[in-house]
């Protein structure tokens, strides 16, 4: 399967349809001599574009936005604009949620805000109060509500904040490190009630509590084929939540299902095994009544991990409601 964007590295694919367009919103990867470590510092993004199409047929053009935020437009920001996403507030308006390093280097998230799908985007002057490490993906339930799921492990900070909210940091357990050992329990992503007006958390960050099937207690730390790293996803089908991740270092993307955008979810399995490239990074959508797969791997430049691009797939569900794994391409 070809890449959907040539032009640009791209990654982290966020997919929303508005206005009865497909709107991407992903990573911008770019060149560097950064050598490769687990703190990710290789991913040294600086701005973000916006790209939308009509038709997910192969065929079918891609419009690129062009550059809707860059790091020089954030007072906060210090440097490496990570994964985005973005949503329609209940006044009309577009908002782009991202994670970047402050100046104390610190991954915050934050939030900008546009007219249109395609931006451009305002940036807030400061952080969401509360905010901490990377990824945050943005569901807006069927009621209206919106949410803010967020975190990921190692480069992107959150096994710093293993007491929960953004003011337990523990600098000490910064680099390649996470909980482990016997009857120690995976960390979860993160997840908020946004404000009505899209800009902060409407309450107490709460940890995503992620079930082994098997037993129904909470995913073993150790359990890195299905522990949560990065890269939280949330899509709704019928009254299933599906909370969808990205399991780091096993390069796994797998789901977990749930009865409230809350959870507890409960395991479900493997939505697509390791592609080319160390990051696997996904969103799930629904388009002219088929969902889809949007993901990266590093196809395009020959498996360099930090030049990534965007791909589509349709997905399936059997008559339970599983996800069937997606073939990953050759
Ligand atoms: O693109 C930078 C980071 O790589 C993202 O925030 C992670 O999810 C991983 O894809």
């Amino acid at each position: 399967m070809a890449p959907l964007i040539t032009h640009l590295y791209t990654a982290d694919p966020s997919a929303h349809v508005f206005e009865g367009r497909v709107y991407i919103y992903p990573s911008h990867d770019r060149e560097t001599d950064i050598q490769f470590n687990d703190n990710g510092d290789q991913y040294d993004m600086a701005d973000y574009h916006v790209f939308s199409t009509d038709s997910l047929d192969p065929a079918a053009p891609v419009v690129d936005h062009g550059v809707v935020l860059r790091t020089e437009d954030i007072p906060w920001v210090s440097k490496q604009l990570w994964a985005p996403d973005a949503a329609q507030g209940r006044d009309g308006k577009y908002y782009l949620y991202f994670p970047a390093r402050d100046k104390e280097n610190v991954f915050r998230i934050g939030v900008a805000v546009g007219d249109r799908p395609e931006g451009p985007f305002t940036p807030d002057p400061e952080p969401i109060k509360g905010s901490y490490s990377i990824d945050p993906a943005s569901f807006v339930d069927t009621d209206g509500q919106a949410y803010l799921y967020f975190g990921g492990l190692w480069g992107g900070q959150l096994q710093c904040y293993q007491k929960g909210n953004a003011d337990t940091y523990d600098a000490s357990w910064l680099g390649p490190k996470e909980p482990s050992g016997p009857g120690a329990k995976a960390l979860g992503a993160r997840v908020a009630r946004l404000t009505d007006d899209m800009h902060q958390f409407a309450e107490e960050v709460r940890e995503v509590v992620i079930l082994a099937p098997e037993t129904g207690e909470p995913i073993d730390a150790d359990d890195h084929d299905r522990r949560f790293f990065e890269a939280a996803w949330m899509h709704k089908r019928g009254d299933t939540y599906y909370f969808s991740y990205s399991t780091g270092d096993s390069h796994y993307l797998c789901y977990a299902t749930g009865t409230t955008p809350y959870g507890p979810f409960t395991y479900g399995g493997r939505i697509l095994e390791p592609v080319l490239g160390w990051t696997t990074h996904h969103s799930i959508v629904e388009f002219q009544g088929r969902w889809w797969l949007f993901h990266h791997d590093c196809e395009l430049s020959g498996g360099v991990n930090h030049l990534r691009s965007v791909k589509v797939k349709e997905i399936f569900y059997d008559d339970e409601g599983k996800i069937l794994p997606v073939p990953v391409d050759q």
